[in-house]
C-alpha cells in the first residue's frame, strides 16, 4: 500500500440529528464511539452546541464550522480524523479541516444528498449535503466554515447510491460527479484512475452506514434496498486506500433504535481499522 505510514486515529463524535442532540441519527455517535475507541486505541472527544433554541441549519453549519476547526487541530497533531456524525452535513466540516487543492471526496450512501432548496421535497437539510460541498447550494452557510472551498464533481465518487430524485440524477450528471452503483463495483476503479488523473492525491472518505443493503444491516429510517454487504464496503475502503491517501474518514447516520441487536457497531468496528489506516 502506498500510504501505509502509522498515523493515530482520533475520533470526533457529533452527537446530533437536525439540531437535536442524542435524538435518531444523533444517537449513533455516542453507541458507536465508545465501540471504536476501545476497538482502535484511539482518543475520543465530542462537539457539543451550547444548550438553546436554533434552526436545523443554524446547527448544522455551526457544528461544521467548530469541526472544522477540530479536523485541522487533529491532523497538526499527526492525527487521522474519523468523524463520528449523526448528519451527512458534516461532511463540509470535515472536508474543510483538511483542506488543500489535491483532495477527492469517495462518499458511500444509499441516498444522493444531491438536493438543493429548489429541488427538495422533504426540507431535510442533511439531503442537500453533497450539493453543498460540491458549491451548489447553501453558498453563504459554507463561506462561515473556516477552509471550505468546492470540490469539483469531477473529484467526487459516488458510491452505492441507488435512492436518488430525477433532480439528483441530473446534478450528477451536470457536476460530473463519478456514479458507481451498488450492483456496478467493478466501475471503482476506473473512477478513482480518472480522480488521480483530475489531480487528487488525497481523500475525505464519507461512510453514511446506510449504504449497507437494509436487510442485513438495519441502520435508519431511511432504508433503500439493494445497497452493499459489510464486505463489499470494507472492500471499496481497501481499493480507496490503495490509491489515495485517507485524510480524514466519516461514519454517519447511525440510528441504534433502528437496530436493536447491534448489527451495524459490529461492522463499524470492522469497517474502523480501514479507514484509520491501522489494518
Ligand atoms: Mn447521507
Amino acid at each position: 500500500m502506498l500510504f501505509s505510514f502509522p498515523m493515530t486515529a482520533h475520533l470526533i463524535r457529533v452527537p446530533y440529528d437536525s439540531g437535536h442532540r442524542g435524538a435518531r441519527m444523533g444517537a449513533g455517535p455516542d453507541v458507536l464511539g465508545p465501540a471504536l475507541a476501545a476497538s482502535l486505541g484511539a482518543s475520543d472527544e465530542t462537539i457539543t452546541l451550547p444548550e438553546g433554541f436554533r434552526t436545523e441549519a443554524t446547527a448544522g453549519f455551526a457544528l461544521a464550522r467548530a469541526l472544522s476547526t477540530r479536523v485541522r487541530d487533529a491532523r497538526d497533531a499527526g492525527r487521522r480524523p474519523i468523524v463520528l456524525a449523526g448528519n451527512c452535513l458534516s461532511s463540509l466540516g470535515t472536508a474543510s479541516g483538511v483542506g488543500g487543492d489535491d483532495l477527492a471526496v469517495v462518499w458511500l450512501d444509499a441516498h444522493g444528498d444531491l438536493e438543493t432548496p429548489e429541488t427538495t421535497t422533504s426540507g431535510f437539510v442533511d439531503g442537500m449535503a453533497l450539493a453543498a460541498l460540491l458549491g451548489r447550494c447553501w453558498r453563504s452557510m459554507t463561506a462561515s466554515v473556516q477552509g471550505f472551498r468546492r470540490v469539483p464533481g469531477s473529484r467526487v465518487v459516488l458510491v452505492g447510491a441507488r435512492d436518488l430524485s430525477d433532480a439528483e440524477r441530473a446534478l450528477i450528471a451536470d457536476a460530473g460527479v463519478r456514479w458507481v452503483r451498488a450492483d456496478a463495483l467493478g466501475a471503482l476503479d476506473p473512477a478513482l484512475d480518472a480522480v488521480v488523473a483530475d489531480g487528487a492525491r488525497r481523500v475525505y472518505l464519507h461512510v453514511d452506514l446506510d449504504v449497507h443493503d437494509p436487510a442485513a444491516l438495519p441502520v435508519n429510517s431511511y432504508p433503500a434496498p439493494g445497497g452493499l454487504s459489510a464486505a463489499e464496503v470494507r472492500d471499496v475502503v481497501r481499493r480507496v486506500g490503495a490509491r489515495l491517501e485517507i485524510a480524514a474518514a466519516a461514519m454517519t447516520a447511525y440510528d441504534p433504535s433502528c437496530d436493536p441487536r447491534g448489527l451495524v457497531v459490529d461492522a463499524a468496528r470492522a469497517l474502523a481499522p480501514l479507514l484509520a489506516g491501522s489494518a
